[in-house]
């Protein structure tokens, strides 16, 4: 059995074009536009010699593929690696990397640990955060935007809505990068990464203890679902990890991507001054044209067909979350950022059972902070060019030097 980055090596498809590309190049990755483009045009699928995968970016596949967890599964891993055949590089997530039924249990704890509800609880706090910040930032005039603001934001309101007794700001963003790193091929990305460990890990595992908790926040009401019988204490520690895991780099990239959104489509912001209401789905907008996570993986686990396209058990599909957000034939010019397009049915939060559980939470981080800058700040603009950070699951941008100009 020949294996390629951790999976089984599998033939091309019947009529599927073959494309010798790296979606891992971090020229693609810090500019994906035209490799999206590129991807949509082959067909549904391409077969991908170099690491012997599908990938899919028309919005109907990508929609297809993510929603069916019965023949798409994650518990082989959501990156390149096939946890069926390969010991991943940390234990899975009990909630990422499963399927139900075991799936459906977790879910249910964080679904309600994250509601709604508990992420509106939070507003006052996150628009008090997001106000001192912004009026520190107005105050400056000119700053580094994801160093000074997009990072700072999430791990000032984020390990105080967990309940983390201690916070380390570096390790928990550096903890994102390898998560997010960790789903591509064996590439300097990864390796640089997953480097980072032997410092990172043991400190995020401490973290996730009931001791290193406060008694309130979510941490608190992961272990209190322990208590009441509905998981174990171990997993409490896993699911808490979860939310470190993804909760950091997740929101730093919706607000560093919203703000160059807003910086580079001045008459955009404009609209946005001028009538508040549209704040959230524009940062739905955002979400769509930015595609924060931009590929994550499923595996076959029976033979199958998509659109005719015949796919053996084992297969590993790259769904391209970011080609099918800016697919024409679902986004009429899918190449503007249009805060009056309501995007419903983008991909940036996944959908289906594993759809994003953080999304209550996201969505109020980022509110507060786009609500804090529509009410103080008139004018933001890029005093330099911004450069993106390539990582193997991640659109993220590395620096973006702004000015703000109050009312
Ligand atoms: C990267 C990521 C996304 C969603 C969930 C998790 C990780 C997890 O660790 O559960």
């Amino acid at each position: 059995m020949k294996m390629i980055e951790g999976h089984v090596a599998i033939e091309p498809p019947h009529g599927v074009p073959v494309w010798d590309v790296d979606p891992y190049d971090p020229e693609i990755l810090a500019d994906p536009d035209a490799y999206y483009a590129e991807l949509r045009s082959k067909g549904p699928f391409v077969y991908i010699p170099r690491y012997s995968i599908l990938a899919c970016g028309r919005h109907q596949e990508t929609q297809e593929v993510f929603s069916d967890w019965e023949r798409f599964v994650s518990s082989r891993g959501v990156g390149l690696q096939d946890f069926k055949l390969e010991t991943p590089w940390r234990p899975p997530s009990i909630i990422l990397e499963v399927d139900p039924p075991a799936h459906s249990r977790t879910r249910k704890v964080m679904a309600r640990v994250l509601s709604p509800k508990a992420a509106n609880a939070l507003r006052e706090q996150f628009r008090a955060a997001a106000d001192k910040l912004i009026d520190e930032l107005l105050e400056r005039g000119s700053f580094e935007a994801i160093a000074e603001l997009a990072e700072v934001y999430p791990t000032d309101v984020f390990p105080q809505a967990m309940g983390l007794k201690k916070v380390n700001r570096r390790y928990l963003i550096d903890y994102g990068a390898m998560v997010f790193n960790a789903l591509g091929p064996d590439n300097d990305l990864r390796r640089k990464a997953m480097a980072m460990g032997p410092q990172i890990v043991p400190w995020i595992t401490e973290q996730c203890k009931r001791e290193n908790l406060e008694q309130e926040g979510f941490g608190a009401e992961i272990y209190a679902a322990a208590d009441a019988g509905e998981i174990n204490e171990g997993e409490a520690g896993m699911l808490v990890r979860s939310l470190l895991s993804a909760g950091v780099d997740t929101t730093v990239t919706g607000i560093g991507s919203a703000l160059w959104c807003l910086a580079t489509n001045p008459q955009e912001y404009e609209k946005l001054k001028d009538n508040p209401k549209l704040l959230r789905p524009a940062f739905e907008e955002v979400l769509r044209f930015t595609s924060p996570v931009h590929s994550f993986c499923r595996t076959t686990d029976r033979d199958t067909q998509v659109s005719g396209v015949d796919i053996a058990a084992g297969t590993k599909i790259l769904c391209v979350l970011g080609a099918a957000n800016s697919d024409e034939t679902r986004w009429p010019h899918a190449e503007k950022f249009d805060v009056d397009r309501r995007p419903t049915g983008h991909l940036a939060m996944g959908s289906g059972i594993h759809g994003c559980v953080g999304q209550n939470l996201a969505r109020a981080e980022v509110g507060a902070v786009l609500a804090a800058i529509v009410q103080k700040v008139g004018k933001i603009e890029l005093t330099a060019p911004a450069r993106w950070r390539p990582n193997n699951a991640i659109h993220a941008l590395d620096s973006m030097p702004l000015s703000f100009t109050p009312h």
